[in-house]
């Protein structure tokens, strides 16, 4: 408690502050409202401009939308203090016992900065059992219920149709060559299982939403909106932070193995898709990718039957082993195939690292983050990063 010399001063400070807010707040909200916001900010790119249309049901969000370039209306949802309505959700961690230190950080960064509020639950999942010590270091710092999933062997080990000689000579020359993760095998056993298997993970099985997250991945910025009710509210399926282009030497054949699983399920692609976001102009692969380290998904989506037969072709025809198939761009070509523009969604405004990438909110958006906003790639890099390619496809 406060010192009972130091109340009066206390409360006069709160009467300013109180005060302060009272006679500001017809003027902010109205220049909320009104304001055109390209006027005062110098960051914006005239050839990518700020939304034409916002929606939002709360009087804070305009404000906090003003300065994002994404064009699409959204509708922002009430923060649970006042709504106590949740999404059906939960945060999916692969790790390792190892990375105990490099998760804490992480998740303490996304407890504070959005979890506190709303406490959705945790699944990690491992190849091999989480210690006691992992589990409990990790119940410690959050506040969503944790459950510790031990992964199936047939889904972390060779399916018997891959040859296994072919794929010690196809790392050996990889590595040889240089080529990133080129020589690593339980790499490729861990981006086959993002690809394919994570979402029927028996832990997973109730839910319908999904927040990747990795160890040592940073979150800059306050998130005062719930991200899964968001996507849920407004029909995504899949949201991205970062996008950019792959390392050609890790998948030469995946696009012509994608273009005839296309040709020999043609009735199973939509005709409104986002191929355009991954074609180039004479028609091959542009190597765009939604960086899958961050993903806010629809599980439904991923255990479609669509989306399962496009993973098992590529499975059965065995890049994931003899080349160093991503789970990345897999789940990109994906999305690009199965879903339209409408669907996808850039989180623009949650401050996102993970080495060595920023994705950081630019002008008034920047307000509650700690990234620098120059940092973020798609201003950063423009020629690596894909997004403000796909901020330009046209919507559906
Ligand atoms: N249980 C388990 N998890 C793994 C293994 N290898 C990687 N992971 C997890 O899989 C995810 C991706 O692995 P990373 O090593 O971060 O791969 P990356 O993001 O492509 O590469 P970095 O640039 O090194 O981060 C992370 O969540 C890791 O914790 C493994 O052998 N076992
Ligand atoms: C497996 O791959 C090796 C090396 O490429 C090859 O020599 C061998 O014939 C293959 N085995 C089968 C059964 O295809
Ligand atoms: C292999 O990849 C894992 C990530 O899956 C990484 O932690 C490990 O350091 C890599 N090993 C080598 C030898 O590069
Ligand atoms: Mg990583």
């Amino acid at each position: 408690m406060l010192n009972v010399k130091w109340r009066p001063v206390a409360i006069i400070v709160a009467l300013l502050v109180l005060g302060h807010f009272l006679l500001l707040s017809p003027y902010l909200d109205s220049r909320r409202l009104s304001a055109d916001p390209t006027a005062d900010d110098p960051l914006i790119d005239i050839k990518h401009p700020p939304p034409v249309t916002v929606t939002v049901t709360r009087g804070e969000a305009a404000a906090f939308t003003e300065t994002l370039v994404v064009k699409e209306t959204v509708v922002v949802h009430e923060d649970l203090s006042e709504s106590q309505e949740k999404a059906n959700a939960a945060f999916v961690i692969l790790t390792r016992n190892k990375d105990l230190k490099d998760l804490r950080e992480t998740l303490i960064q996304l407890e504070d900065r959005l979890n506190r509020r709303y406490h959705y639950p945790y699944v990690f999942l491992n190849n091999e059992p989480f210690s006691d010590e992992f589990k409990a270091k990790i119940r410690n710092v959050v506040s969503g219920e944790c459950e510790f999933g031990l992964i199936p062997t047939e889904h972390w080990s060779y399916p018997d149709f891959i040859n296994q000689t072919r794929a010690a000579e196809a790392r050996k020359d990889m590595a040889e060559r240089k080529i990133i993760y080129g020589g690593n095998e339980s790499y490729r056993h861990m981006c086959r299982y993002e690809s394919g298997f994570f979402f029927r993970h028996p832990l997973m099985d109730k839910y319908k939403w999904y927040w990747r997250v990795e160890p040592g991945v940073k979150f800059a910025c306050d998130i005062d909106y719930d991200p899964f009710l968001f996507m849920e509210k407004n029909d995504k399926k899949y949201g991205f932070t970062i996008s950019i282009k792959e390392y050609i030497e890790t998948i030469p054949s995946l696009w012509e193995t994608t273009m005839n699983y296309m040709k020999e399920n043609e009735a199973k692609i939509p005709e409104k898709n986002l191929m355009e976001f991954v074609t180039n102009k004479d028609g091959g692969y542009n190597l765009c990718h939604f960086w899958s380290n961050f993903e806010i998904g629809s599980l439904d989506f991923l255990r479609s039957d669509q989306y399962v037969s496009y993973f098992d072709y590529l499975d059965r025809a065995g890049g994931f082993f003899y080349e160093r198939w991503g789970d990345a761009p897999v789940h990109s070509l994906g999305v690009a195939m199965f879903l339209n523009k409408n669907e996808v969604h850039w989180f623009e405004d949650i401050g996102y690292f993970h080495g060595p990438l920023w994705n950081c909110p630019k002008g008034k958006a920047n307000d509650k983050c700690w990234c620098p906003e120059e940092e973020s790639i798609e201003i950063k890099n423009k020629g690596w990063s894909c997004t403000l390619d796909f901020v330009d496809l046209p919507n559906p």
